[in-house]
């Protein structure tokens, strides 16, 4: 068997054993490039320090991987957020990647007031997909990296961000305050996964 093979039999033992497997949830990440969403996947599920994730290289395409973490059973869904990426996942694997979600969560920068606008379209579209797709996801945003921000200017850039993102307006959607240099993202995973 070769090596392309091996990986593609690989890659469909893993997607069986998602399916087949109610116990195991499907988290699935989404956002544009560079906010965050792998180091979020290294830190909390691998437990790697923040600073090493300072030279990840950017996902292409999209990459799933299993964990067990604290007694639950994780499959994660990291897609690439290059909008060619996106796009795919949105349009042409839209099957694949919006099905069995447990739990959708849009990565955000805080930090970055001009790519709110390009969020938002992608948020909206990654909704309507998820919805059509799974049973009962819950929809999550993190606006994230919020250690750029002096604790000072938090409140301000909350008000801001909900409001270009309009969040108020997408109900069922939860917003948690998230950065890998403190425990927020763990927090928020236990929360998402608890509920
Ligand atoms: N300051 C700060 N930097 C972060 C945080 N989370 C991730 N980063 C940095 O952001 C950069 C991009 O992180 P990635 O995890 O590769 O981003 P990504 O969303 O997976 O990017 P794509 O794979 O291209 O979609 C890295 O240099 C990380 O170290 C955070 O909470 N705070
Ligand atoms: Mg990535």
């Amino acid at each position: 068997m070769s090596y392309l093979d091996q990986d593609i039999k690989e890659e469909e033992n893993l997607i069986e054993e998602m399916v087949s497997d109610t116990s195991s949830s499907k988290i699935l990440f989404l956002g544009l490039t560079q906010t965050g969403k792998t180091s979020i996947i290294k830190t909390v599920f691998e437990g790697r320090a923040p600073e090493d994730t300072e030279d990840l290289v950017a996902t292409v395409r999209f990459e799933r991987m299993k964990y067990n973490y604290n007694d639950h059973k994780i499959f994660t869904y990291d897609v690439g957020g290059q909008i060619s990426y996106l796009e795919e996942a949105i349009e042409v694997s839209k099957q694949e990647i919006f099905a069995n979600v447990k739990a959708l969560i849009f990565v955000i920068e805080a930090v970055n007031l001009g790519a709110y606008a390009s969020s938002r379209q992608y948020l909206l579209r990654a909704l309507r997909n998820v919805y059509q797709y799974s049973d009962d996801p819950r929809v999550y945003v993190f606006a994230h990296k919020m250690d750029l921000i002096t604790e000072d200017n938090r409140d301000d850039a909350m008000r801001v961000f909900k409001q270009y993102l309009d969040l108020d307006k997408l109900e069922n959607v939860v917003l948690f305050q998230t950065s890998i240099y403190d425990n927020s993202t763990i927090e928020a995973m236990e929360k998402i996964l608890n509920n």
